[in-house]
């Protein structure tokens, strides 16, 4: 009896915190491999997200720049990367580096 009423309670806390953990959302970035970088839902509001970079070149790199962030993978990279990110107001800026003047975007988060 007690054990069911134990278990009945674990199952409980289960649920309770399945949404916390579903609620970081995924914000998927992605670079090359012809001279592209994009965002492909941008962020909006504050909060944590989960960056997940797609670098599919060798002569590019992905950099996010912006309040409390700045994070990016190395030119030479190629594959995925993951970033754990805390979001704040203002505008965060992404690039290559050694393409910045026109492989560039941009977002808000108000
Ligand atoms: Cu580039």
């Amino acid at each position: 009896m007690r054990t069911r009423f134990l278990l009945a309670l674990l199952a409980a806390a289960l649920v309770a915190a399945l949404p916390a953990m579903a609620a970081t959302p995924t914000v998927k970035g992605s670079v090359g491999p012809g001279f592209v970088i994009s965002i492909a839902t941008k962020p909006t509001k504050p909060g944590k997200v989960k960056l997940v970079v797609s670098d599919k070149a060798s002569i590019h790199d992905f950099h996010l720049v912006g309040p409390g962030v700045n994070v990016k993978t190395d030119v030479s990279f190629v594959g995925t990367k993951t970033f754990a990110l805390t979001l704040k107001k203002g505008t965060y800026r992404f690039f290559c580096d050694p393409h910045k003047s026109f492989m560039k975007g941009s977002f808000t988060i108000r």
